[in-house]
């Protein structure tokens, strides 16, 4: 191995000589010609790269596409007058693309940023195909490609990320010519997952992660089917029909949404809220707004979670308040044949088998006593859910964690999760020098819902990373006509775009309304601990 790895810091400092540490149009020519093939691990081949005059609030770049080996898509993006950061963003559901502009407000900053598709790519619907924005959904939700693939899974559960990290690294260094001062991760569902991951496996890639709403702590996350297949009867027809969600919404927010002392359309604490479901059912003389005895059995029954015969908890209920993401999982009226999330079948078909069922697999067919423990092979590899975070902590790594509590995904497996990484590190406030995690009321997967959902988390790990000022309470905002994308936006805030803000703690924190003052203010809030 040795002379490998010799010749390939020779190639590093041979090309390094020939480039300028700013940014310029022929440099970033240049790179083209780079040879990355030796790298070690990461077998890097540069497929393009254009120079970007600054624009719209972006300093002037490079910017660079390739792979690296076996078919590991990255993008990265070299600013001019870089200030010595590289930041990676994480990716969404089943990737498969690279939406490098999620990392715009980095690089308005002076950081070279970069982004990785996990391994896969596929033909994307662009703008000029959808007369609007590209088509990114269709590509990440689906799992065609990973029927049978053990390879293109492996880089999708971590292998894929560290091996972009690896050559996104390397094209940095010697695009600039010295070193990184400081590598930072940030992303949110998958991207979250994988900033765990990466804190897990591989602790020196990174001094500072967010991991937002990490995907696939609760191994093969079933809740994401087990939530259709529970309103099915035996004949695989839905019980609940999706447009009653709305009235079983209603009548737990008629009863908790004000308990926690602000009628705000957020409920502080979700465990807390213990709603009487009897107000629901029919009596003789009711309207339509009403649920049956078996139709609330089911809303018991998803607010409870999953459990197998010998009480073993294998998924958790929906969050109090978070009802309307119900939507997604019963898609029909009651009676009608019941039909899953495509995505949550492609997982099925083509991801946590051992052997792929294949395309004609009905998710309908699962059998959570029997088929729940099939799951453990495969359904493990891309779970983040190693508590030993030790290695990290030792590198002086920080690492903020977060999650909405309307989410579906849940936000009991990270809290367990957090809670395990504590006593194994020695404790609370052992933890407390690198990790922390914030509960958002009201916040759906990711943002959205009914709470805050902006959060400059950039800013408040790089202080930590850079100059030890640990995150204490941080100011959630919800914009006006938010449409952009979590990260695309500019910091500060235009005060005229806000809409409001609220505070969020450190777990096992949430805000309560002091009783007066402006309740779209976070000073108007303090800390209450939370039931879970
Ligand atoms: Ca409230
Ligand atoms: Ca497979």
């Amino acid at each position: 191995m040795k002379p490998l790895i010799l010749s390939v810091v020779v190639i590093l400092t041979q090309t390094v000589g020939s480039f300028l540490v700013h940014a310029d149009e022929q440099s970033c020519k240049d790179l083209a010609a780079l040879s990355l093939s030796a790298l070690p691990d990461a077998p890097t081949q540069i497929t393009g790269t254009r120079f970007v005059a600054a624009a719209k609030g972006l300093p002037a770049y490079c910017d660079v596409i390739g792979y690296t080996a076996p078919q590991v898509g990255v993008q990265v993006r070299l600013p001019e007058n870089w200030n010595g950061r590289f930041h990676m963003e994480g990716c969404g559901t089943m990737c498969g693309v690279r939406i490098i502009e999620n990392a715009d407000d980095p690089l308005s900053r002076g950081t070279a940023v970069a982004t990785t598709d996990m391994g896969r790519s596929a033909p994307l619907a662009t703008a000029e195909w959808t007369g609007g924005d590209p088509d990114y959904n269709t590509i990440m939700r689906s799992g065609e490609w990973a029927y049978n693939n053990t390879e293109q899974e492996l880089d999708f559960a971590y292998r894929g990320t560290h091996k972009a990290v690896l050559a996104s690294k390397a094209i940095v260094a010697a695009y600039y010519g010295t070193g990184i001062d400081r590598a930072y991760w940030r992303g949110c569902s998958t991207g979250g997952r994988q900033g765990l991951m990466l804190a897990q496996r591989y602790p020196w890639h990174f001094d500072g992660i967010v991991a937002g709403a990490p995907a696939g702590i609760e191994p093969a996350y079933i809740n994401i089917f087990w939530r259709t297949l529970t309103n099915l009867t035996s004949d695989g027809l839905a019980i609940l029909g999706q447009s009653q969600i709305p009235i079983v919404h209603k009548a737990v927010m008629a009863q908790c949404d004000g308990a926690d002392g602000l009628a705000d359309g957020v409920i502080d604490d979700p465990w807390a809220c213990q709603p009487d479901l009897s107000v629901l059912k029919c009596s003789a003389d009711s309207s339509e707004s009403c649920l049956t005895g078996e139709q609330i059995e089911v809303v018991e029954r998803l607010y409870a979670g999953a459990f197998l015969s010998d009480g073993l908890r294998v998924s958790w209920g929906v969050p109090k308040g978070g009802e309307l993401g119900l939507m997604r999982y019963i898609l029909d009226e009651a009676g009608a044949r019941g039909r899953f999330e495509p995505m949550a079948q492609d997982r099925l078909r083509y991801t946590w088998f051992d052997y792929d069922p294949g395309p004609t697999y009905d998710a309908g067919t699962f059998d959570l006593e029997r088929d729940y423990p099939r799951l453990f092979t495969r359904g493990l590899l891309p779970a983040p859910n190693n508590p030993d975070l030790t290695d990290f902590k030792r590198r002086d790594g920080k690492l903020i964690t977060y999650q909405g509590l309307n989410d579906m995904l849940n936000a009991e497996p990270l809290i367990d999760y957090v809670k395990k990484v504590e006593r194994i590190v020695g404790g609370e406030e052992e933890a407390d020098a690198f990790l922390r995690l914030y509960l958002i009321p009201g916040m759906n997967h990711c943002r959205g819902g009914s709470g805050v959902d902006t959060f400059d988390w950039l800013s408040e790990i790089e202080a930590w990373v850079e100059t030890e000022k640990s995150p204490g309470t941080v100011i959630g905002y919800r914009r006006k006509n938010d449409t952009s994308l979590p990260g695309a936006q500019a910091w500060p805030l235009d005060p005229k775009t806000v809409l409001k803000t609220r505070p969020v703690y450190d777990y096992p924190y949430t805000g309560r309304y002091v009783g007066q003052g402006d309740p779209d203010r976070a000073e108007s809030f303090t800390p209450k601990p939370l039931r879970f």
